[in-house]
């Protein structure tokens, strides 16, 4: 794997960025050792940082004043990785404030970061009314958009966006909250590939990342490799990491001077992150931060309820639907029309935008659906399919080449047998992704995608995405084909019945 800095964009995803071995300097960075608290790594500008004439390796944690030592004592008999711990301190020749934060790596030794303590602020009154915006938010979109005007507002970023990941790890601006003159990126799309796996990881430990100039030059640390393990430091939790050259280079590219990054883990997956942008340097003092990581803690939480109330409402209509299924047999001896006379009903809860019944020799369809012709090809497709519950492509060109000229509506196709005789479905279609999207200019121009970093942009990445996505639908989520599965079971059901009710009739 290429190690930090040295990374190209062909091998990118796998850069060790915890291993920076740098700082970002608007702070200072030691590693003292157990149990004797003497400083045996330092960053290059510690000196600096605490008005000495030099570097404090060597020096004992106490040499440091403050009371620092005394301080930390007790806490280190608790798992420090697990909690970081916040102290704030008057140390170094010049006294001055520092929020101070500690941690424990998996290899051991203890991080402690500096960094200036900012001015004071009044933070109770706006977290506690964006707390409560934020759990009474009643739909998903109105949370997400709330949000981005929330971290605008108590962070003062001139560009808030919330990105949102599908199943496969690309992402979408879901929300923004951006200055009048500035061109929205909202609904613009990206491949995964803008941020590697390992930098997905990291964020699900480290929740939030400031970067206050994509400018600033990074501080080593001295020595480069820890004394206490011989390789470079784990600095998966440092506030104050340098990061990746080629994520810096994606900035300048789009005119992006400082960020603040927030992670949204809902059910122990990073389900997107807030992404604070601005124009201009600016620092970000730790409270500040420490109020933004509590908020985006309460909107991931608040993500995970209502996607589960989402999820509940889905089951209540396919009650429903059931329920009038029924009905519709004992009134009029049909329980077709009960899914078709409110396409919506069938559609909805699919998040589909057409779909087809294959049943005693019919079709039925409602919504955006292919020509009979290709609807046959796709039942002959599934037939030779082996027999599954829920059978789902998100790429069906793919599957079946044959079939590739449906993409337009049907790039999407799940579906679930409905009966043990061959050939009876019930199935639902997902158009192609990509016309969906917007993007100022020709989306669809074709870029040049080359080696080289200066040509990172969002543009290049959503034309990248473009290339990506190309013949597929948004994909199926594991909760689509539990709807699916448990429509089907209803119809299966219905259709039981209402055969044996014909079997009866006819004797
Ligand atoms: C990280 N890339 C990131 C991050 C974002 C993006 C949001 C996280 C930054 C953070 O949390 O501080 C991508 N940023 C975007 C996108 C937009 C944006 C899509 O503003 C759109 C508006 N990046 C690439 C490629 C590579 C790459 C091709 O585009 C290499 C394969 C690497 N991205 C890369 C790395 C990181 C990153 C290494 C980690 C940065 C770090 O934490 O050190």
């Amino acid at each position: 794997s290429p190690a930090f800095g040295q990374a190209s964009l062909s091998n990118c995803e796998r850069e060790q960025i915890q291993h920076a071995a740098s700082i970002q300097p608007r702070g200072a960075l030691l590693v003292v050792r157990e149990p004797a608290l003497d400083i045996v790594q330092a960053s290059a500008n510690a000196g600096d940082v605490f008005g000495c004439e030099e570097s404090p390796l060597g020096w004992s944690l106490d040499d440091l004043g403050g009371g620092l030592e005394q301080r930390v004592r007790p806490h280190l008999r608790h798992p420090l990785s697990v909690i970081p711990l916040v102290l704030r301190g008057d140390v170094g020749r010049s006294r001055q404030a520092f929020d101070i934060l500690v941690h424990r790596p998996p290899a051991g030794g203890l991080v402690i970061e500096f960094e200036p303590a900012g001015p004071a602020v009044e933070l109770f009154g706006p977290v506690q009314s964006a707390l409560q915006t934020i759990m009474d938010a009643p739909s998903l979109p109105a949370l997400c958009d709330e949000s981005a005007r929330i971290f605008k507002e108590i962070a003062g970023y001139d560009r808030v966006m919330v990105y949102r990941f599908d199943d496969e790890g690309h992402g979408e601006v879901f929300a923004e909250c951006c200055e009048p003159d500035q061109e929205p990126y909202l609904g613009n799309r990206y491949p995964d590939s803008d941020i590697p796996q390992i930098a997905r990881r990291l964020y699900e430990r480290n929740r939030i990342r400031l970067l206050v100039d994509v400018d600033d030059v990074p501080i080593p640390l001295l020595p480069r490799l820890s004394p206490l393990t011989g390789e470079d430091l784990d600095m998966s939790l440092c506030t104050l990491r340098s990061l990746s050259p080629i994520h810096l280079q994606y900035l300048r590219n789009m005119g992006v001077k400082a960020t603040l990054v927030a992670s949204l883990l809902v059910g122990g997956r990073l389900w997107g992150m807030v992404a604070c942008h601005h124009r201009t340097s600016r620092p970000m003092q730790y409270e500040i931060r420490a109020a933004c990581e509590l908020l985006s803690e309460a909107v991931a939480t608040r993500i995970a309820a209502l996607e589960s109330f989402v999820q509940a409402q889905a089951e209540i209509s396919v009650r429903r639907l059931e329920q009038r299924m029924i009905e519709g047999i004992a009134r009029e001896g049909d329980w077709t029309s009960a899914l078709f006379d409110h396409p919506q009903s069938l559609l909805q809860p699919l998040d589909a935008a057409g779909a087809a019944l294959f049943y005693d020799g019919r079709v039925l369809t409602t919504g955006e659906v292919p020509g009979t012709q290709e609807l046959r090809g796709i039942a002959a497709w599934l037939d030779g399919q082996p027999s599954a519950p829920v059978m789902a492509t998100a790429a069906l060109g793919r599957e079946s080449p044959r079939l590739a000229a449906v993409k337009s509506v049907a790039s999407g196709v799940l579906a679930t047998p409905i009966s043990k005789c061959v050939g009876e479905y019930l199935l639902w279609f997902r158009p192609e992704r990509v016309r969906t999207v917007t993007w100022a200019g020709n989306p669809f121009k074709p870029l040049a995608v080359g080696d080289d970093p200066t040509e990172l942009s969002p543009r290049r990445s959503f034309s990248q995405w473009h290339q990506v996505v190309e013949g597929t639908s948004s994909p199926w989520t594991s909760a689509n084909r539990t709807t699916a599965r448990l429509i089907g079971e209803s119809v299966a059901d219905v259709i039981q019945q209402f055969r044996s009710v014909r079997v009866l009739i006819a004797q």
